[in-house]
């Protein structure tokens, strides 16, 4: 759930998907800038935070990294129950991640928060010559699922911001400011992002 305080807002976020979709190397990217080719497989799951400061307010996200193994997913709820909000991961280049990534929505839909704000997250939008999902497929689900949909690249960094952005702007209590003045990334000033103050 996001809770608030002082113009801060705490936002428990979970990723989940098919294994080797690209999950972990999604966060590492958005919280530490880093990639590497020969990611580990996670094991059970892994907790990040990283803090998005607003001119008035901070939204800091609780991310918890799930393991996409399927012996791991009777855990998942652990980590899905009152997050206030979720990435759906897929590999582009995978349909059978994609359908992995569709039950997920499901579950979600059926044991979730209704109002965690949903993202599918098409994955390794770099190997465009192995793709196999394409993007108006995937759009297409998520306009009839309500999720924001984006590719994005772990590898080269695409959309990675954005989408950690998008869901921070989707909160409850993140509402478009009239005249955003930006929002910087605590560890990467020169990326600027615009966002509104809380609601608080
Ligand atoms: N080319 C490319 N490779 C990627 C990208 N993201 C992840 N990978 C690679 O894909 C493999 C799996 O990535 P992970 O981040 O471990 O995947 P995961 O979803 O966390 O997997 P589990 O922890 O097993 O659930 C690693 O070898 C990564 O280097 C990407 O955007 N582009
Ligand atoms: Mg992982």
């Amino acid at each position: 759930m996001a809770t608030i305080g002082n113009n801060n807002i705490n936002a428990k976020l979970v990723l989940l998907g098919d294994m080797g979709a690209g999950k972990s190397s999604l966060v590492l990217r958005f919280v530490k800038g880093q990639f590497f080719e020969f990611q580990e497989s996670t094991i059970g799951a892994a907790f990040f935070a990283q803090t998005l400061a607003l001119n008035d307010a901070t939204v800091k996200f609780e991310i918890w990294d799930t393991a996409g193994q399927e012996r791991y997913h009777s855990l998942a709820p652990m980590y899905y129950r009152g997050a206030a909000a979720a990435i759906i991961v897929y590999d582009i280049t995978s349909t059978e991640s994609f359908e992995r990534a569709k039950k997920w929505v499901q579950e979600l839909q059926k044991q979730g928060n209704p109002n965690m704000v949903t993202a599918l997250a098409g994955n390794k939008a770099d190997l465009e010559d192995k793709r196999r999902v394409t993007t108006e497929e995937a759009r297409t689900y998520a306009e009839e699922n309500g999720l924001f949909f984006m590719e994005t690249s772990a590898k080269t960094a695409i959309n990675v911001n954005d989408i950690f952005y998008e869901i921070a702007r989707r909160l409850p209590c993140a509402q478009p400011a009239q005249n955003p003045t930006g929002m910087v990334l605590t560890d990467r000033p020169a990326e600027r992002l615009q966002i509104s103050s809380c609601c608080a």
